[in-house]
């Protein structure tokens, strides 16, 4: 009996095993089955990015490559290396790969119409980031997200303004012109544009400040430099300079202490971005005024993205929140920026 008993037993454990296994081979199958299918139901999007000018773009790029990874959505990214003809390339190569959906950042406003309406022919939604574009017909892409460079520009104008007019209030300034230098970013792109118009806009009213010098140093540190070399040659009074980003104000800084001089406290310096080594600077004192611009749009991008691929609506302008940081703020509260 109790052979019987420990017969049965066995047989039953060995039912119990067979079936533990098979429910973990099922299970696995499900598990292989469960992501070949979720292998197809992946979205994938073509991601036209415009190359490593600066810290803030690397960020924008990991923030986007991050958030795909995060949501399972297959990204093909390329690097335009600075060009546009490389982004219409790539654009022109996602088409032919069927993504389902393009996400680019224009590097300048113009020149999209045909590989946008290309795009349309074929069926494929297009999410505009970070930079805008200039398209007869506005329905060539789904919508925009990014940043609001004219309200940077603004900012920028009215630290100016607020830093000078209180210094002339106290009388403390004889000068008759607050003379300003402008590093421009990337000619003809919608950032730059937009932050010299937002500047502009707001010193117009007050004829006494004048843009002396205005070059475009591409965004890049090294052309910073090269341009902060050849306007502190030409010019004796320069009160400030305004620069379109944290990388060539990196650059400024460098030529000024070479030549001896104290950038922030010779000269004011306001610069967007917002990347570590520029607030790292405003706490050294060697900038008065950083004005963010937000690179973490990744998660927001790729949300867009899904909902473009699921046939959704999504709104055609999107602003990232941004802040300005001033030299009076108490800095030690600012968060490490990551980039
Ligand atoms: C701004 C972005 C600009 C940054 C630069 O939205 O397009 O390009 O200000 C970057 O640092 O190179
Ligand atoms: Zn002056």
């Amino acid at each position: 009996m109790y052979h019987d008993k420990k017969q049965i037993n066995k047989q039953f454990r060995i039912i119990i095993f067979i079936m533990i296994i098979c429910c973990f081979l099922g299970c696995n199958a499900r598990k292989k089955d469960f992501s070949q299918i979720e292998e197809e139901d992946r979205i994938i999007v073509g991601f036209s990015q415009i190359g490593a000018e600066s810290a803030w773009r690397t960020c924008n790029t990991r923030s986007v490559q991050n958030a795909a990874a995060d949501q399972g959505v297959q990204l093909v990214y390329d690097n335009a290396e600075q060009k546009q003809e490389n982004q219409i390339k790539a654009l022109r190569s996602f088409i032919a790969y069927q993504v389902d959906v393009i996400v680019f950042v224009p590097i300048v406003t113009d020149g999209w119409d045909n590989v946008l309406q290309e795009a349309r022919d074929a069926g494929i939604p297009v999410l505009v980031t970070d930079r805008k574009i200039d398209v007869v017909d506005q329905s060539l892409y789904a919508g925009f997200i990014g940043t609001d460079s004219l309200k940077e520009g603004r900012n920028a104008g009215l630290f100016v303004l607020d830093k000078f007019e209180n210094k002339l209030e106290r009388s403390e300034n004889t000068e008759e012109y607050i003379n300003i230098v402008e590093l421009f970013g990337t000619e003809g792109s919608s950032v730059a544009l937009g932050r010299a118009e937002g500047f502009r806009e707001v010193l117009n009213a007050h004829p006494n400040y004048r843009i002396i010098y205005s070059k475009s140093g591409d965004f890049l540190r090294s052309k910073g430099y090269e341009l902060a070399v050849e306007f502190l040659d030409m010019y004796e009074d320069i009160d400030v300079i305004f620069s379109h980003n944290d990388g060539m104000t990196l650059g400024v800084i460098e030529a000024m202490e070479e030549k001896g001089l104290l950038p922030g406290t010779d000269i004011v310096i306001v610069t967007i971005d917002a990347q570590q080594a520029a607030i790292d600077a405003l706490r050294e004192g060697k900038v008065n005024c950083v004005i963010e611009c937000n690179p973490k749009t990744g998660p927001e991008i790729i949300k867009l993205a899904q909902k473009l691929a699921a046939g959704e609506q999504i709104p055609r302008l999107q602003y990232v929140h941004e802040e300005v940081f001033y030299e009076t703020d108490e800095l030690s509260l600012i968060e490490p920026r990551g980039y």
